[in-house]
């Protein structure tokens, strides 16, 4: 039975700005706990692409300067793998940077594997209750690699894709299909040889997907080249009608999917499939 939170001492303490109970009170919505404070909109960006293009770096140089404009980041990192190393990394990374700014930057990481129901249905009460606790910029990571990591960073507002200057991670992107969903692109490391020719092909593949223009950003979290116009973009970023219904599109299909995985009598009707007593169509019925 899942317990609401709204009441609870945890959560005023959360409320009046405890982080430790502001962790508990996530651990308890990412165990089914509901949350339901009317709150307004919360702001959020969602930010993929594939492994090791420095998405967690990106995210470092944008909370310095958000930081800097006194807003209050929030980051829940998506870990398809560990439980802890994304995160840990990323707050690891951001320590370093910024150790007089920890007051106003939260991490979280959250491993996929913990949800067989799936992420995605407890993201948007996570985020909600990091609302609430007065988090101005709630930030969500996750690996583009996978239709699950997709589904999660349609869960936020804007959506930006980082991308690295080897064509292999630009084909990455493509393959995932997380171009689609991309509001903003940052091609980063432009310290490095290759970058313009990557943001080249990044600009090309985006025309021939949205037929849109796309923003292309050249960016290095090292150098800190490129993260003010960045930064910008994202602030201004007002996105498209389209994206909109992509992003509702992949919303459902995963409150879909974890009422399915969810449902009590999934491994019964499994069985019965397993030994061909019932048909997939029947099944299906049996499981609405
Ligand atoms: N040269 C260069 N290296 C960078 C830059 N940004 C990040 N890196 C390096 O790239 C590596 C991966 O960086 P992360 O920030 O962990 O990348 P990530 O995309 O978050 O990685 P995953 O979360 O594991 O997918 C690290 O060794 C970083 O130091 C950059 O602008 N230039
Ligand atoms: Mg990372």
């Amino acid at each position: 039975m899942a317990m609401a939170l709204s009441d609870s001492e945890t959560m005023s303490s959360a409320l009046s700005g405890s982080r430790r109970d502001l962790s508990r009170a996530l651990t308890a919505i990412e165990n089914g706990a509901n949350f339901d404070f009317a709150a307004a909109d919360p702001w959020t960006l969602g930010v993929t692409g594939p492994p090791g293009v420095g998405k967690s770096s990106l995210i470092g140089s944008l909370i310095s300067k958000w930081a800097d404009r006194g807003e209050r980041v929030a980051v829940l990192a998506v870990d398809p793998s560990s439980p802890n190393s994304g995160g840990a990394l990323l707050a690891d990374r951001m320590r370093m940077q910024e150790a007089d700014s920890a007051d106003s930057v939260f991490v979280r990481s959250l491993a996929t594997r913990n949800h067989p129901g799936g992420l995605a249905s407890r993201i948007s009460p996570m985020i909600d209750c990091l609302h609430a606790c007065g988090w101005s910029r709630i930030v969500i990571e996750t690996v583009g690699s996978g239709q699950s990591e997709i589904r999660i960073v349609a869960f936020a507002d804007r959506v930006l894709l980082v991308d690295g200057p080897d064509r292999g991670d630009v084909i990455q992107a493509e393959k995932a299909g997380i171009l689609e969903l991309a509001d903003i692109i940052a091609i980063n490391k432009s310290d490095l040889p290759n970058s313009e020719q990557a943001a080249d092909s990044v600009r090309t593949a985006m025309r021939l997907v949205n037929g849109s223009d796309t923003p292309v950003h050249l960016v290095s979290a090292h150098d800190g080249s490129g993260v003010d116009d960045l930064l910008e973009e994202i602030e201004s970023c007002s996105f498209s009608v389209g994206r909109n219904r992509l992003r509702a599109r992949e919303q459902l299909l995963s409150a879909w999917d974890s009422r399915l995985l969810d449902h009590p009598g999934l491994n019964e009707v499994l069985d019965s499939l397993e030994t061909g007593s019932i048909t997939l169509d029947e099944a299906v019925e049996s499981l609405r």
